[in-house]
């Protein structure tokens, strides 16, 4: 089972199921990215809710996994060289996704591109 307990995060938000990618988000139109992209790749995960209402962006246990106060962002126990990987920005979690299952961004380098530049826009 992997320790995610280097990341503060977890404290505030604890994982149940630390084997699962772990999604810190809040059903905005960039929170709701990550989970569609999720559901559509069929990888698991878990979602743990980010209250503004409660200034929970501006934690300090939010901040430490993204100093720019903004959902979405993840922790992959299972990230490159299967070693967690902590990221923010929705357009790189995105691309991150896609690379990790080969799923959704073409092989092709041109279609590739092209499906990245539609993604940033
Ligand atoms: N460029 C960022 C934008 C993220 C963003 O603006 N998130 C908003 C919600 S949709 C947020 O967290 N706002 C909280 C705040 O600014 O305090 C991304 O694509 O992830």
């Amino acid at each position: 089972m992997p320790d995610l307990s280097a990341f503060p995060i977890t404290e505030k938000w604890p994982a149940r199921h630390p084997d699962r990618l772990q999604l810190y988000s809040l059903p905005t139109p960039n929170g709701v990215k990550i989970p569609i992209m999720l559901e559509e790749i069929g990888l698991p995960y878990e979602v743990h809710k980010v209250d503004f209402s409660k200034d929970e962006q501006n934690s300090p246990a939010f901040l430490s996994l993204n100093p720019n106060n903004k959902i979405p962002a993840i922790l992959d126990p299972n990230g490159p060289g299967g070693k967690p990987l902590a990221l923010f920005e929705s357009g790189a979690i995105l691309v991150y996704l896609a690379d990790k299952t080969g799923k959704l961004l073409p092989a092709d380098p041109a279609a590739r591109y092209h499906a990245i530049q539609w993604l940033m826009f």
